[in-house]
């Protein structure tokens, strides 16, 4: 399994290339990929190799695209079928360049082969190893995770939901008794019967990391990052250090709120928060419950979902306003296929993995999109964060097949999230017509609390999710750890207990789409980061003095034609490198959130004085 299509063709959604297996045979022999090692290759042996591959990869991401998308828009036993098939052969293909690639490590080449090299050794997101059968079992499993996840149902009040149904209902829900069910609910009918395919997929996926010179699968996924994999641990340790301040800050107030909203019974004044009380089901955004931490003596002025339903908004009209907001700054429109080949609700006559997700199915600018989406603030900002992967699916269809990716799987989440900052801003969405008037600057507190419920818990969230995976993988976690050792790092991180006790056969880490679906997830947490970078950025280059939370860089084409000059580059070059043609910064720095939200963060520690916030 490649990382190609999850981190850019299809992110988060299933990944995968495919390869018919004798297409592939002749390709590689055509292009002396596979031959047998010639005693000494040259640096024109590692050109030719080159060509193969990426003409050989290309061909197998487009079939392998083309049975994800029909399997994630409709979910059969055949389709799954399919898509495993796709699958195993695509892996198959993969690992073989993967090791081939080696061959060429003592020669010095021309740094656009070298890249492409060192990119196509670290390609895959769960390799398998050579032992025949390993790739296809991989496959089926990595299927059946997925078609567990998207096809699960809860009863409940005599309906049988899904999952976007029950994350509606917790997103209004003020009933802790009914906020419980929900949560227990859902983690009961996903996730327990994963357990065991989890484990095994681990140990595969582990033997294929193995054979690939990794130490284990987490040591790879930790290697996508043009520095050494426990360089790229320690800083996500040490970014995580700058923003832990301001999450305990949040911690505490929305506590003392949550504890004057319940009463002690249910949340208690001090110790970790419950877990379902806060509008989503992972607790991984809290925007949600913005009534009920609101500031006592200040308004937002406006409540988007709210304005959304007043406005007529369906699924069609979010989408083409994200659309609009990139076509502002100078991108092109999606294109008529786009329209009508996307997914944009869910279809109610069959089952589908309704995961929000943006593919470009061709590597030929056969954009699409594939979500369930409703009219709420919270799909907003999807629509927007989709769209940002089509974008930069765009941008960098010229490079070459081992380039047309996103500088890192970080820039890719981060992308769309910049365009949400801007188009969340109350300038743009009276704008739109939204709303009636642009709130004073009384309203500043009240936003920036609404915007740090949605974009402060989710770094918490996000290192959780891939310090467990990276903990399976290297087997510091074992199955039967499996739920204690990811409630362990919820209590350390996120500060958060579950309703009540959790069962013996629980498996909680699988009722989040992210580790069905085997999507990595440190680029949520790198995305966050980098998209206040990217906004910080772009007001300085658009020469913004008022309050970083009021610019808007909408229809500024000047901003977008440099956004864009990053984005084309594509993963040709080091992503320091991206960063810094758009923003002349060289690393990554935490220090773009805490400017944004530092007007709050005084306000959060004004309020939190009358209340004890040790843990
Ligand atoms: O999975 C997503 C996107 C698709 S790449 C909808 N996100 C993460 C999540 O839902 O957990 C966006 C924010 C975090
Ligand atoms: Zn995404």
């Amino acid at each position: 399994m490649i990382r190609k299509n999850a981190a850019s063709r299809a992110p988060g959604c299933r990944p995968w290339l495919t390869a018919v297996g004798l297409l592939a045979a002749l390709l590689m022999r055509g292009a002396g990929a596979a031959a047998p090692a010639a005693a000494e290759p040259t640096a024109a042996d590692a050109a030719d190799f080159l060509a193969g591959a990426e003409a050989a990869l290309d061909r197998e991401n487009e079939y392998l695209n083309r049975a994800a998308w029909v399997q994630a828009t409709d979910i059969t036993s055949d389709t799954n079928w399919l898509l495993a098939k796709a699958n195993a052969q695509a892996t198959d293909l993969t690992v073989r360049y993967a090791k081939e690639a080696a061959r060429f490590d003592h020669l010095k080449l021309d740094e656009v082969s070298a890249r492409k090299l060192y990119l196509l050794k670290q390609s895959l997101v769960l390799p398998a190893s050579s032992r025949p059968g390993a790739s296809q079992a991989l496959a089926d499993i990595a299927a059946r995770l997925d078609t567990d996840y998207s096809t699960a149902k809860f009863s409940y009040s005599g309906r049988l939901l899904t999952l976007d149904d029950m994350e509606d209902i917790l997103r209004t829900s003020r009933d802790p008794q009914e906020t419980r069910t929900l949560w227990e609910g859902w983690r009961a009918v996903s996730a327990p019967q994963m357990k065991g395919d989890y484990a095994r997929l681990v140990e595969l996926a582990n033997e294929g990391s193995r054979e690939l010179g990794y130490a284990d699968t987490g040591t790879l996924w930790r290697s996508w990052y043009d520095m050494p994999p426990q360089q790229f641990a320690a800083k996500t340790d040490s970014l995580w250090s700058q923003v832990e301040p301001l999450y305990a800050k949040l911690h505490c107030y929305v506590r003392a709120r949550l504890n004057e909203k319940y009463g002690p019974a249910v949340q208690p004044a001090a110790g970790p928060i419950r877990a379902d009380l806060l509008g989503n089901m992972w607790s991984q955004s809290w925007g949600n419950i913005y009534d009920i931490v609101a500031p006592r003596n200040a308004s937002m002025g406006y409540d988007l979902t709210a304005a959304l339903v007043a406005h007529g908004y369906d699924a069609a009209k979010i989408v083409h306003t994200a659309d609009d907001w990139y076509q502002s700054i100078g991108f092109a429109p999606e294109p008529a296929t786009f329209w009508q080949r996307s997914m944009i609700t869910r279809p109610r006559d069959r089952e589908v993995i309704c995961h929000a997700s943006a593919w470009d199915v061709d590597g030929r600018q056969d954009l699409r999109v594939k979500a369930c989406f409703t009219v709420t603030a919270d799909d907003f900002y999807t629509a927007h964060h989709e769209l940002g992967h089509n974008m930069y699916q765009r941008a960098y269809s010229d490079q070459p097949f081992l380039f047309e990716n996103p500088a890192n799987d970080g820039f890719d989440e981060a992308i769309g999230d910049f365009a949400a900052l801007n188009a969340l801003t109350p300038d743009y969405l009276k704008e739109l017509g939204l709303i009636d008037r642009v709130p004073g600057p009384e309203a500043d507190i009240p936003y920036l609390l609404r915007m740090a419920l949605d974009k402060v818990p989710i770094v918490a969230f996000a290192i959780i999710v891939d310090k467990w995976r990276w903990g399976v993988f290297s087997g510091q976690i074992t199955p039967a750890r499996y739920n204690d050792a990811w409630w362990e790092l919820v209590d350390k991180y996120q500060r958060l207990m579950p309703p009540g006790p959790r069962p013996a056969d629980a498996f909680d880490p699988g009722a989040k789409f992210h580790i069905a679906n085997n999507t990595p997830y440190a680029r949520y947490f790198l995305a966050d980061i980098y998209e206040f970078q990217f906004y910080r950025a772009a007001c300085r280059l658009a020469g913004w003095q008022g309050p970083l939370n009021r610019c808007s860089i909408y229809r500024n084409r000047e901003v977008g034609a440099r956004f864009q000059a990053m984005l084309k580059l594509g993963q040709s070059k080091p992503w320091p490198q991206a960063l810094a043609a758009f923003s002349g910064e060289h690393d990554i720095d935490a220090g773009a959130i805490i400017d944004y939200f530092a007007p709050l963060s005084a306000w959060l520690e004004r309020q939190n004085r009358t209340h004890a916030c040790s843990r």
